[in-house]
């Protein structure tokens, strides 16, 4: 009964998931080159970047071709527009999945070039993965308790945040001007693209006002910069840090 759902992408929407999917295997492919170029133990940033942009390629292949969605029905959410009461929305779950792997690794990109002590970087991992899952169950959850899980994500994102914009970054100057200058510039474009997420969430999964194709841009835009961009800048930034400064 939920193969079928009104507020569909279409064409437009799956083209351009095609085309992240190019952008992401391609920038997959460049990762793994670079790391080939380097000896093995300095390698730790390509590989895990390289898996990052990896998982994506497979979830933007996915909804590209028109699946891990599930139909939800856009009753309660607005009670304003009798035609749109019955009808049923995409919910792209298979983002989640690529969330709930990927988000954890960007964080690790982070946290190990800051050279935080393992037990932060554990928390804040678990912080996150309550994140993304809170999100999945409010994408989910068809009554107006989806804010509800929501706003459980929304403060654990504020944590992340405050982990990286005060707590890491302080971490990261005092490992020296190097590491300090390119957690400054991956942790910032972090932190700023990755409260644009909940807004997105708000305006698709949560209250059903942009239209599944605008979906495919917000999220996208936000996934290529938030993953190639955010992997090419970090390797780079380490092109002048030695791994083992960093305990690694
Ligand atoms: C959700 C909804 C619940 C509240 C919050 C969210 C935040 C999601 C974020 C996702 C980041 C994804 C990235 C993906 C790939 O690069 C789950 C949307 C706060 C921050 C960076």
């Amino acid at each position: 009964s939920n193969s079928i759902a009104q507020v569909a992408i279409t064409t437009h929407g799956s083209d351009w998931y095609w085309t992240v999917t190019a952008i992401m295997i391609a920038s997959t492919m460049a990762f793994v080159g670079l790391a080939a170029t380097k000896p093995r133990q300095h390698r730790i940033f390509h590989y895990i970047t390289a898996a990052i942009t990896m998982v994506a390629a497979i979830a933007y292949f996915t909804m590209a071709s028109h699946l891990g969605w599930t139909g939800i029905q856009v009753e309660f959410e607005r009670p304003s527009d009798p035609e749109v009461r019955g009808q049923y929305r995409e919910i792209y779950y298979v983002r989640y999945i690529d969330w709930v792997i990927t988000t954890p690794l960007l964080l690790m990109d982070l946290l190990l070039t800051a050279g935080m002590p393992w037990p932060t970087t554990l928390f804040l991992i678990l912080v996150d993965e309550v994140m993304i899952v809170t999100g999945l169950a409010g994408a989910l959850v068809q009554t107006t308790y989806k804010w509800g899980y929501f706003t459980f994500g929304c403060a654990a994102l504020l944590w992340i945040v405050y982990v990286l914009v005060w707590e890491a970054r302080r971490h990261a100057n005092a490992m020296g001007p190097n590491v300090g200058r390119t957690f400054l510039i991956c942790g910032s474009l972090t932190s700023l693209l990755w409260i644009l997420y909940p807004i997105a969430w708000a305006v698709c999964e949560g209250a059903n006002l942009i239209a599944p194709d605008s979906e495919a841009v917000f999220y996208g835009v936000l996934d290529v910069f938030a993953k190639p961009v955010f992997g090419a800048l970090l390797i780079w930034g380490h092109r002048n840090i030695n791994p083992a400064d960093l305990g690694l």
